[in-house]
């Protein structure tokens, strides 16, 4: 067998997680209710019955969950803040609560006692409640990024002096559409939808543009704000982290299918990373389809884009499919980029070998394509900032059998030697790697079947057991990182050229 390809000897890993799917105690301590809180407990149930009232109960837990990260030796851990627990009624002039500033400071203090880099994400999906009430959250632009960048300054503040890496926010792609599937599908919180029957409000052909334009304005005021008050004495980094899968077109030979694909990642990843990463309008072939209903940026908001630099660019990364184009002219909430995503091409060969779930096939060859699409295109340092898998049939597994992970293990072999090679062989500069996630734990809208952990949770006994994959991942490291090549050569990128 080939040796694993090389990783740098300063390479970044650990593990990740965020608020609502692992902390519980919703009602403790003076948090406020976020738009998970309701939409979990809608009737009829949009989330398979499941909530995260209880979760991991890590909000109690956390000390137990932070030793067994100790013993799988990561060096890094991103967690999310809960927006409700630091201010309950979320807005700019509400109250802050001390006692979910305590919680996360004990959390960012037990990590630094064992040696271990915090990684804060500001927003991983949990508006507070409040902020929905009083102005429709996400579809209010104007109004929350203000607030969201209050919420931001808070953290700064109170964190900074140990959290020395931000990322404002997670997925906002996912935000904006899946709320089942927020804003278009209705399938995530707040669960607005214009095409989905379990939805009476919502419209599906605007507001994911609206709530996306907002996401992109409130990531570019916590980032500018940072780099205006923060960076300077604080001296962290900040980025974002967006999903995206990479896209191959369905017929190879076929020109429109291979437009399809460019357009399908266009809608996926330049929506956000167009503004974000280089301060540009929206994709070309976005506006071509959306016309009006994709919002403008005003120069006023290109001069905060501009302002915003960031540090590095934080992907999620679980999957990749084909892309057929449409003959047929795109309806009104289409939001994919008028094609059909496929899990098999022209010739019937599946994109990768299945998972426990259905959208996530294994694609490490794609992936290092995806690494070094992005890191050619925008031009900043990546950290992969999730990455994971349920193993086929999991979620009908006994602890006794779900431990032995052998998917999973190779799931992340794979992946790995997909980042070595996108560094070594196409000049990609990848700084780290969060595997998804530090425990099975409430996977959103899929509830408790769907387990992307390493850790395996007893969901009636609040038990966590390590999976062998958990065991492993540090020796995969330590095997990558020991015959690491240096000096670091990294060919500029074509984001890189544009800023010179
Ligand atoms: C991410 N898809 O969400 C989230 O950041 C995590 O909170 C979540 O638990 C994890 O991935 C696993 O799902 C995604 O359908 C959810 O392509 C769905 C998709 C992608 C990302």
């Amino acid at each position: 067998m080939a040796p694993p390809t090389p990783l740098p000897a300063d390479f970044e890993w650990g593990f990740a997680t965020a608020a609502y799917q692992i902390e519980g105690a919703v009602d403790e301590d003076g948090r406020g209710k976020s738009i998970w809180d309701t939409f979990c407990h809608l009737e009829p149930t949009r989330t398979k019955g499941a909530s995260g009232d209880i979760a991991c109960d890590h909000y109690h837990r956390y000390e137990e969950d932070l030793d067994l990260l100790s013993r799988y030796g990561g060096k890094a851990y991103r967690f999310s803040i809960s927006w409700s627990r630091i201010i309950p009624l979320g807005g700019r002039n509400d109250p802050v609560n001390e006692a979910g500033i305590a919680f996360y400071d004990r959390l960012i203090d037990a990590l630094l006692a064992r040696g271990i880099v915090p990684w804060a994400t500001l927003y991983h999906w949990d508006l507070p409640q409040k902020l929905h009430d009083r102005y429709g959250g996400w579809l209010d632009v104007e109004e929350s990024q203000l607030d969201f960048e209050r919420f931001a300054k808070i953290c700064y503040e109170r964190f900074g002096d140990r959290v020395k890496n931000w990322i404002t926010l997670n997925e906002p792609w996912i935000v904006s559409i899946f709320q089942d599937k927020g804003y278009a599908t209705g399938g995530n919180a707040p669960g607005r939808s214009s095409i989905n029957p379990q939805s009476s409000e919502g419209n599906t052909a605007t507001e994911p543009w609206t709530v996306g334009k907002a996401l992109i304005m409130s990531h570019a005021r916590a980032v500018a704000l940072y780099n205006k008050k923060f960076r300077g004495t604080q001296k962290g980094r900040i980025g974002i982290s967006l999903n995206g899968d990479f896209y191959e077109p369905w017929d190879s030979e076929d020109e429109r299918d291979k437009m399809a694909a460019e357009r399908r990642m266009e809608f996926h990843i330049g929506w956000f990373a167009n503004p974000i990463c280089l301060a540009q309008d929206y994709p070309i072939c976005m506006r071509e389809q959306l016309g009006d209903r994709l919002p403008a940026f005003t120069e006023a908001d290109f001069a905060l884009l501009r302002e915003a630099k960031m540090d590095f660019y934080g992907m999620n990364y679980y999957t990749s499919q084909f892309a057929r184009h449409r003959d047929e002219p795109a309806s009104e909430t289409d939001f994919l980029g008028n094609l059909i995503e496929l899990q098999e091409n022209k010739q019937g060969v599946p994109v990768g070998e299945p998972s426990g779930v259905h959208w996530l096939r294994s694609t490490p060859d794609l992936f290092r394509k995806h690494l070094t699409r992005v890191y050619r295109k925008y031009g900043l340092p990546i950290y992969v900032t999730e990455n994971g898998c349920p193993c086929p049939e999991e979620d009908k597994m006994t602890r006794t059998e779900a431990v032995e992970d052998t998917y999973r293990i190779r799931y992340f072999q794979d992946h790995l030697d997909a980042v070595g090679l996108s560094r070594t062989e196409d000049g990609s500069d990848i700084k780290g790697y969060f595997a998804w996630s530090l425990m099975d734990n409430l996977e959103w809208s899929d509830g408790y079947g769907v387990r992307f952990g390493v850790t395996f949770t007893d969901y009636k006994t609040l038990e966590r057991t390590p999976k062998k994959s958990a065991l492993l991942l540090k020796g995969m490291f330590e095997d990558r990182m020991k015959q690491s090549v240096s000096p670091e050569t990294h060919l500029p990128s074509e984001g890189f050229r544009a800023h010179m």
